[in-house]
């Protein structure tokens, strides 16, 4: 793929007309006009508009010196992009990198609070990175941003700690202060996040850990050694503690809940936040209706080379609307805005499914939304086929295991194109890429089991019964792998119903 730069705002619909025909590339799910984003930043909603910014390299569909990417939305559904927000500036804190943060309205002064990144090659080959928190304001409605001459505002860890790593941090107000909470690691001992007050945003007191993880515990979540971009806040009663976990690498997100008090946090529930592999660093809002929002990264799961001949990598996960139950559960429903999608609707009958595969042939599923309701019955497994080929040789299994209550997603025959993550592949990264993910899903007894499963290109995320979250992508190397069919295995379950509509492009 010719060079493109996405520097130009002028040339952002030139670059999304480019890429429309790529099968791969999500319609509705919200990504850059072309090239390479990661993590949601700076969220935010002022007068009623929602900022989505977000870690991006203009240059090319790969990882470089990162930039903040800007779109805004009125209804959570359709997205303006806006020109490039915050840049590296050559010789400051954030010379290799501005990294992920965060946006509070300070007063009516909109501020990023965000990492700054320098990377110093060593002599071994390996590069030192020194990261450290800056600040920037806006006085135009969050276009152009002026970095604080302060910067950094905060120079990097406390000196006494023997950290891992350092960044990201997450600011929220407490009665007349700031307080923030920036990723780190203590080495040897687990995953943490730091604690800071301010008045100002500028000056800073370090506050100790709001909580410490364990690396060397590995149930019910293993956490690792390192945290990034955690996010805090209260939701219905109790505390969350959001945290991605990292290990020389990306992992993968969980969360706690508990209580806080005295700026420590006492945690009484751990889980995985999302069963796939894909979500990533998320970041959440409170809105003017009180609704807590949250947006991840779904990265890509097929080769770097693959995504940069695509000429676009990453991809914004759909707003997740989120709830804790009495027990600590977090629960999740996608934005009813996005209902404002639907179009051509198709309605299957109920029917008893008898350890057989039963096609949909009127279910279109590759821009859609498929709401699927069953009773396990006496099954060992049953579910649906995703991203089906007529023949079935290309398909994505997602299937619930009654007496485990395991609820997964097989992407191991969803393409055969080298280099996408799955069967055939070759390509950097795609030896570690699991083909199979998946968490527990325990039903009551009677409970049907509910699948909301949004396809769109490359891109699929379930939303199982409200409280499971599976987030994936595929890549099927076949133009006609459209198809979507119900199964059971050995035994009967019941189908009560399944609804699809295919849902409208947000471009
Ligand atoms: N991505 C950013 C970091 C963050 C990581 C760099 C998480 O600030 O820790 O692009 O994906």
């Amino acid at each position: 793929m010719q060079q493109m730069t996405t520097r130009d705002p002028a040339q952002f619909a030139a670059l999304r007309a480019r890429l429309a025909d790529d099968r791969h590339r999500p319609h509705y799910h919200y990504l850059p006009p072309a090239n390479w984003m990661n993590d949601p930043n700076g969220t935010i909603q002022i007068g009623g508009t929602y900022h989505l910014f977000y870690q991006h390299f203009p240059d090319a569909a790969q990882w470089g010196p990162m930039h903040w990417g800007h779109a805004t939305s009125r209804d959570l559904v359709h997205w303006e992009d806006l020109p490039i927000a915050l840049a590296p500036t050559p010789g400051g804190p954030d010379t290799d990198g501005c990294w992920s943060g965060c946006a509070v309205n300070n007063d009516g002064v909109p501020t990023f609070v965000y990492s700054g990144n320098r990377a110093y090659p060593q002599p071994d080959g390996m590069v030192k990175r020194v990261q450290s928190t800056c600040i920037a304001t806006s006085d135009d409605g969050l276009r152009m941003w002026q970095k604080h001459p302060a910067n950094p505002v905060i120079s990097g860890p406390p000196p006494e700690l023997d950290t891992v790593q350092y960044r990201d941090p997450a600011v929220w107000r407490e009665g007349d202060e700031w307080l923030c909470v920036t990723g780190s690691g203590i080495r040897g001992v687990g995953g943490t996040v730091l604690l800071y007050r301010s008045k100002d945003l500028v000056q800073w007191d370090y506050l100790g850990a709001l909580y410490t993880g364990d690396v060397n515990v590995r149930e019910p979540v293993w956490t690792g050694p390192m945290w990034e971009c955690p996010q805090f806040f209260a939701l219905d009663g109790t505390h969350v503690l959001v945290i991605s976990v990292w290990d020389s690498g990306t992992k993968y997100v969980a969360y706690y809940t508990g209580d806080y008090a005295d700026y420590r946090f006492t945690p009484r529930t751990l889980a995985r936040f999302d069963a796939g592999d894909s979500f990533y660093a998320p970041q959440a809002i409170k809105d003017d209706q009180g609704r807590r929002i949250m947006w991840g990264w779904l990265r890509e799961r097929r080769s770097r080379e693959a995504q940069v001949a695509a000429g676009w990598s990453g991809v914004m996960s759909l707003p997740r609307i989120l709830t804790a139950t009495p027990d600590g559960t977090l629960h999740y429903a996608p934005a009813p805005e996005l209902e404002t999608l639907r179009a051509a609707h198709t309605r299957e009958p109920e029917r008893v499914l008898n350890s057989e595969v039963v096609p949909l042939p009127g279910v279109m599923g590759e821009y859609a939304e498929v709401r699927a309701e069953f009773a396990p019955g006496n099954a060992q497994a049953f579910g649906l086929l995703l991203r089906r080929s007529p023949d079935g040789a290309e398909e994505t299994r997602l299937m619930f295991e009654p007496a485990s209550g395991r609820l997964t997603l097989d992407r191991s025959r969803s393409g055969t194109d080298a280099g996408n993550g799955s069967i055939g592949a070759s390509g950097a990264g795609s030896a570690e890429i699991s083909t199979v993910v998946g968490d527990l899903l325990p039903l009551a007894a009677d409970e049907p089991l509910t699948l909301r499963v949004f396809l769109d290109g490359s891109a699929i995320e379930v939303f199982a019964n409200e409280r499971l979250c599976l987030s994936e992508r595929v890549y099927p190397s076949r133009p006609d792998s459209t198809g979507v069919a119900a199964f059971a295995e050995g035994g009967s379950a019941m189908l009560y119903s399944l609804d699809c509509w295919q849902m409208r492009s947000i471009w």
